[in-house]
């Protein structure tokens, strides 16, 4: 389970001083505040139950892939700063009730004042432990107004080659795109990320906005989203428009289907070292518990 815990943070905590007498400005439009930065988590935590040491900051920020900046894992945390991240807003369209281009620190503001601001402690899918900061997909989806006729959610980056020079080369069809079926997209392990450790999320991590998906392989966790399309028809996705023998539209992490390339029924947990020994890959990542059900009936070898 991705550990999931309430923020303990009241508005008074994440409201500047000025900004909390002024009531009124909270529904208005407020720019401006870094868009993760504003929502501060405190790290004691007394429920605490988990017993998966989080990866340090240095690992997740310092070995990423984000092929906008690079296709070396060092590459992001190098280029990644170039990018512009305020303002930054994202467009809902599709099958929506109340589709438009929303503000990111408006959103993030509706989601402190409804409480649905969360820590999650989730062991993602390229075998790092995060403590990530955010909300559910779910909220988020609920609040837009999902149309009846919507089976999936797709999600685009942004696209703008001037500050992320990957996009000038052709090894993804950009702009990066990924996408879920809607029943995934509404699990509560669907997490939109804008935070880890307790402030914005570094650039090269998906600043300012990023989905999590913990029991999918890493590519569906896609960074840095400006538009989110709900559709009656599956979307392409980049990775298996790029290769599709290799990348299916599920990537559900399952030990039982090899990439056609490497097996995958072992990994290696990031930043334990190269000594570290190979452990089973779990099934959803051992997220199945929660997540197997959404899947029951389906062969997950032909929907890989
Ligand atoms: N826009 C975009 N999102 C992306 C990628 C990318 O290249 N571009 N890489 C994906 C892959 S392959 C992985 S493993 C994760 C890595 O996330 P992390 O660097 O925060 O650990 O981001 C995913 N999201
Ligand atoms: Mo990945």
């Amino acid at each position: 389970m991705a550990y999931r815990y309430k923020s303990d943070l009241s508005i008074r905590d994440v409201t500047p001083e000025s900004f909390f007498i002024n009531r009124r400005k909270l529904t208005l439009g407020f720019s401006a505040m870094a868009a993760g930065g504003l929502v501060g988590f405190n790290t004691a935590n007394s429920e605490e139950a988990v017993t998966e040491t989080p990866n340090t900051l240095e690992e997740i920020s310092g070995y990423n892939n984000y092929y906008e900046f690079g296709t070396g894992k060092g590459d992001p945390a190098k280029y990644a700063g170039a990018l512009t991240t305020e303002p930054w807003s994202v467009k809902i369209d599709g099958m929506v009730e109340n589709p438009g281009e929303y503000s990111l620190s408006d959103l993030l503001k509706k989601m402190v004042l409804e409480d649905r601001i969360y820590r999650f402690r989730c062991v993602e899918a390229w075998s790092m432990v995060i403590p990530w900061r955010g909300f559910e997909l779910a909220d988020l989806l609920e609040f837009v107004g999902v149309k009846k006729e919507t089976k999936y959610v797709a999600f685009e980056t942004l696209l703008r080659p001037e500050e992320m020079w990957g996009q000038k080369k052709n090894y993804l069809d950009w702009p990066y795109r990924e996408g879920l079926r809607l029943d995934e997209a509404l699990h509560p392990l669907s997490i939109m990320a804008t935070g880890l450790y307790g402030k914005a999320l570094p650039n090269q991590n998906g600043a300012p906005i990023r989905l999590v998906v913990p029991w999918k392989y890493g590519f569906k966790s896609i960074k840095s989203i400006v538009r989110i399309t709900l559709m009656e028809e599956q979307p392409r996705t980049s990775w298996s428009i790029a290769n599709p023998r290799e990348y299916g539209f599920y990537s559900n992490v399952n030990p039982a289907v090899d990439h056609p390339r490497w097996s995958q029924a072992s990994e290696r947990k990031i930043g334990s070292g190269f000594v570290a020994k190979r452990q089973p890959t779990l099934p959803f990542n051992g997220y199945g518990k929660e997540v197997a059900s959404l899947y029951e009936g389906m062969d997950l070898q032909a929907f890989y």
